[in-house]
């Protein structure tokens, strides 16, 4: 099939899930800045998505472990992103948006695996309890841990996405009686980590088109894309200019920048804390924590919840 073809039959799929080519132009916009590129890149970000979309859509296994969701709701809530994701990936299992329950869900969960051993991309949410041989988090009678040591070995790759997958988050909050872990903590495998309480879905769409195009993902130290985890939060911040200086001014304009007084004396953690919410935002692109007059709670940093709080107290 033509590129031109190609192209049309995928805006055709968008516009029947509700999503117009114009909206499609304003996510990748959106994409565009939470890969921090500056705007003037948009027309490379359409082009990778539709390259991306264009390639065999690879199958997806999505595993929930220990967690509230939030991480799915998060996209799901943003449905014309979530069309866009959901267009460009197979999800072959994802309890909370499958039809299956009980044997029936447990069978689709097997057959997945079975059939696309080595090839599936594994999107883990939640952590995984190691103490007492896993006991402290089972769905159907088997241990998180052993479902994860079954499963997440035979992926082509693995996302955590949020931060309990990555590094722990809530679930390892102390005193952490069930010994719950990040993925790779608890079973050793190399993960890409999108930390986020919840993650930006527009940072998970950004992975799969960049992994569909083969493009390399390059990560930190804590396993995160450098595209959104390499500025802190702080770095970005329209409430800067009252801070320390009036950069972000001369490169955003002055609207945001006035959008009122710095938040650090009620605990502002965006300092330490490497995201590019200012830029992403959530949402459809309507506001952040900050933005919406709370300070940074510092929910994508390792150790999030502990290192955090007490919440409001200047660090
Ligand atoms: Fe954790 Fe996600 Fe926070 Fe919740 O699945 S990152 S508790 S938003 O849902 O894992
Ligand atoms: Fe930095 Fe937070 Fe103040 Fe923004 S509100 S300038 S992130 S300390
Ligand atoms: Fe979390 Fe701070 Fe962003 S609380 S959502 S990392 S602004």
């Amino acid at each position: 099939m033509e590129e031109k073809d190609r192209n049309q039959e995928f805006y055709d799929r968008l516009e029947a899930k509700g999503v117009s080519r114009r909206d499609f132009l304003k996510y990748c916009t959106a994409l565009t800045a939470s890969m921090g590129l500056t705007l003037s890149c948009t027309g490379q970000v359409v082009k990778a998505v539709e390259k991306a979309a264009a390639s065999p859509r690879p199958p997806v296994i999505w595993l929930h472990f220990g967690e509230c969701t939030g991480c799915s709701e998060a996209f799901l809530r943003t449905p014309d992103v979530g069309a866009i994701i959901l267009e460009t990936i197979s999800v072959e299992y994802h309890e909370t948006i499958m039809a299956a329950s009980g044997h029936q869900a447990e069978k689709s969960l097997h057959d997945a695996v079975e059939k696309y051993k080595g090839k599936f991309v594994c999107v883990v949410e939640g952590s995984i309890a190691t103490k007492y041989n896993g006991g402290y988090g089972k769905v159907a009678d088997r241990s998180f841990l052993e479902i994860a040591k079954s499963i997440i070995p035979n992926a082509a790759a693995t996302i955590a996405l949020g931060t309990c997958a990555a590094y722990g988050g809530l679930p390892a909050a102390a005193p952490n009686p069930g010994g719950y872990k990040g993925v790779k903590d608890a079973i050793g495998v190399a993960t890409i980590n999108l930390p986020g309480c919840p993650p930006n879905p527009l940072n998970l769409l950004a992975t799969i088109v960049k992994y569909l195009n083969k493009e390399k993902i390059e990560l930190d130290e804590l396993g995160r894309p450098l595209f959104a985890y390499a500025e802190t939060v702080h770095d970005r911040c329209p409430r800067l200019k009252h801070f320390e200086n009036d950069e972000y001014v001369e490169e955003f304009g002055s609207k945001e920048a006035e959008l009122g007084y710095c938040l650090y004396k009620m605990g502002c953690r965006g300092p330490e804390t490497y995201n590019n919410c200012p830029t992403a935002k959530f949402n459809d692109g309507t506001s952040f924590p900050i933005q919406a007059g709370h300070p940074c709670i510092g929910c994508s940093e390792p150790g999030f919840w502990d290192t955090m709080t007490p919440f409001y107290e200047e660090a």
